[in-house]
């Protein structure tokens, strides 16, 4: 969970609420102060030199490891609980608007970007599409998007390693998807946390690349468990790496029996007609459920 890893903490900007219920969940710290608790350096050397801070720590920590079990436990709550409201009004905006909104989320380098682009020059001339691009640093994938004349917003999250659904309803306005639109969200390159964070999407999909190895489903777990299609990608390169797509669907299936699993290449084509029909078969699941809650909220 995030806050173990620290990224809990570093996505929210100070004035967050959930930042601030980090800061009076922290035991012993009666001051604040401004730079997020993302020190430069680690905390488990010795104590007795000064290392640059005006205030001690009550015992040696990394971040939040100064947390108790339970404390930790209770600020992973409220920062979830929050995430998930927030995403609850994400979810109700791609509603109304009739966009289906799909979470991508991959470890850096799967192939995201790459099979974006293909998808949006397959598929603009029927399908209006706009994305959401999340990295730490740069604009590079939102540009990349760009050229293919379809809409971007790029968040950069700086030390953060999720995007979570404040940053999306940041970027919703901006984004101005069109009606009956495909609002896509990249993730940034991450097998771990972005798993935890519900952004208000109509479903997940998780990105596999074969050089990554096929023991990765079982290894991260928790974000296979969460994505409704695995999409195998780079296929084309399947003669060069020792990759078992039978192992690899096998393992995906025992963490989510109901996972829909498709292997693509973005370079060779590939897969990809099938990646379509499910694009498409998922907005039409997607309206059956949008529509009498759209029209319940409107009643
Ligand atoms: N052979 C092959 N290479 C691919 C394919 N898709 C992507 N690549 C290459 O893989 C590298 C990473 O692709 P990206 O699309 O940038 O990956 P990403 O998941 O968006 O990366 P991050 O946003 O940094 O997490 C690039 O060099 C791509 O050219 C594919 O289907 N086959
Ligand atoms: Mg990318
Ligand atoms: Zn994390
Ligand atoms: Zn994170």
């Amino acid at each position: 969970m995030c806050t173990v890893c620290g990224c809990g903490a570093s996505a929210l900007s100070p004035s967050d609420a959930s930042e601030g219920a980090l800061r009076r969940e922290r035991p012993g710290h009666a001051h604040d102060h401004p730079h997020g608790h993302h020190h430069g350096h680690h905390h488990g050397h010795d104590h007795g030199h000064d290392h640059g801070h005006e205030h001690q720590h009550p015992i040696p920590t990394a971040g939040t490891r100064s947390l108790g079990a339970a404390r930790l436990i209770a600020v992973e709550q409220d920062i979830l609980a929050e995430n998930n409201r927030l995403a609850a009004d994400n979810r109700a905006a791609f509603a109304e608007l009739d966009v289906l909104a799909l979470n991508l989320m991959s470890a850096p380098g799967s192939g995201k970007t790459t099979l974006l682009v293909r998808t949006i020059e397959d598929l603009h001339a029927r399908t209006p599409i706009a994305v959401i691009e999340g990295d730490q640093e740069t604009s590079f994938d939102a540009d990349r998007i760009r050229a293919t004349g379809a809409k971007a917003v790029q968040i950069n999250t700086g030390k953060g390693c999720h995007l979570d659904a404040r940053m999306v309803a940041r970027a919703l306005p901006e984004l101005a998807p069109r009606r009956g639109s495909v609002a896509f969200i990249e993730n940034v390159g991450n097998l771990v946390c972005p798993a935890a964070f519900d952004l208000g999407e109509a479903a997940r999909v998780v990105l596999l690349s074969v050089t990554e190895g096929d023991d990765k489903p079982l290894k991260y777990g928790s974000m296979f468990a969460a994505a409704e299609l695995l999409l195998i990608t780079k296929v084309d390169l399947l003669p060069y790496v020792p990759f078992d797509l039978e192992r690899c669907s096998s393992f995906a299936r025992r963490v989510n029996p109901e996972i829909e699993i498709l292997p693509v290449s973005a370079v060779s084509g590939e897969g990809l007609r099938l990646w379509y029909d499910w694009i498409d078969r998922r907005r039409t699941a997607s309206r059956a459920t949008m529509r009498p809650a759209v029209e319940a909220g409107r009643g």
